[in-house]
């Protein structure tokens, strides 16, 4: 067996494994995972893979959703998952990486909280012969090879439904405000491109408040009653990054005495259950899907690049959309 490099940091990583109960913990030390448990693989006869989780956190409906999809699919394949809740933090996901090559796992899903600075632990994923699978989101790198793949969504796709649907119900005239997902994120940086990419083609239309709602439904209502008290009564439409800060955006919109879905219409991204009925109440205007559910296409990735299969370098997902013509009928449907 070759000689395994471990770094400074490694060997500090060995030292908090080793001193937690039993191999495979649910997160390292320093991180507290949001279930606190390891799925445990079943008894198939073949071997048992070890697959390390390292996921953005617990911010909004739709990221629990897709965690708990990729421990349900680890759950149903028998694979023994290693779960590590970042909190939002990069640190916490690039340390949680180095005790994965540490622990020797077969293989890396990463949902990367910003799209940079991840290059140097990819790099020691890859040296050390660990396939890393990218969900939802983007890396920016120079090497393509130091991600197997990366499962999700078109996000600049999904920004450009939310500007073109706003702009016609807006008849191309109005003022927009953009409460947008943490900076530096793939979708947040997507997402506002292909937004203001077809809002740059209606001169009658304004965007007149921007600012970072960071995905969370607290922060999106804050945002929300901030672009109201500069600006109240003059914006006729909210486009949120996802639905969660445009649930808090509604609370704010209602709060100041006003109707959302009509006095200000409101669109979103995301597709959970509770944002579907609000556009099916009339409280919303629009919801984009982003398919959370991403268990089973992770595990089908991760499992190609283990068996080193040739791998397309985006698997994108088909996102459905919500309006008056359809939430009523459908929301029944949501899983999340
Ligand atoms: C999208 C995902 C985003 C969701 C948010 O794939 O990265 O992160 O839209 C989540 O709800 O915080």
């Amino acid at each position: 067996m070759g000689t395994l490099k471990i770094s400074t940091f490694g060997i500090l990583a060995l030292a908090t494994i080793l001193g937690l109960t039993g191999c495979g913990s649910s997160s390292t030390e320093g991180e507290k995972s949001s279930t606190g448990e390891v799925a445990k693989g079943g008894d198939t006869g073949k071997k048992q893979l070890t697959i390390g989780f390292a996921q953005v956190g617990a911010e909004s409906g739709w990221r629990s959703a897709e965690t708990a999809s990729v421990q349900d699919e680890a759950k149903k394949r028998g694979i023994n998952l290693i779960f590590s809740d970042g909190q939002g933090k990069q640190e916490n996901q690039i340390k949680a990486i180095h005790t994965f090559i540490v622990q020797h796992v077969d293989g890396i899903i990463l949902a990367p909280v910003v799209v940079t600075g991840f290059e140097p632990v990819l790099k020691e994923a890859k040296d050390a012969g660990i396939p890393v699978v990218l969900s939802d989101r983007a890396v920016q790198v120079k090497d393509d090879s130091l991600y197997a793949t990366l499962v999700g969504s078109d996000f600049i796709e999904e920004g450009r439904r939310c500007g073109e649907f706003l702009a016609k119900k807006l008849n191309g005239k109005g003022n927009i405000a953009e409460i947008e997902g943490n900076n530096g994120s793939a979708p947040q940086l997507e997402r506002k491109k292909g937004f203001e990419e077809v809002i740059a083609k209606y001169p009658g239309i304004k965007i007149t408040n921007d600012a970072e709602g960071k995905f969370e439904l607290a922060k999106g209502k804050e945002v929300m009653e901030a672009f109201l008290r500069a600006n109240g009564k003059n914006i006729n439409a909210v486009f949120a990054h996802n639905d969660d800060m445009a649930l808090g955006a509604i609370q704010a919109i209602e709060e100041a005495g006003m109707k959302p879905g009509k006095d200000i219409l409101v669109a979103s991204i995301d597709g959970e259950k509770t944002m579907v009925q609000a556009v099916a109440d009339g409280k919303a205007s629009l919801c984009v899907e982003c398919k959370a559910l991403l268990g089973p296409g992770l595990f089908d990735a991760i499992e190609s690049a283990i068996a080193k299969k040739p791998l397309p370098k985006k698997t994108v997902m088909q996102d459905d959309q919500f309006d008056d013509t359809n939430a009523a009928k459908l929301v029944s449907t949501r899983k999340y």
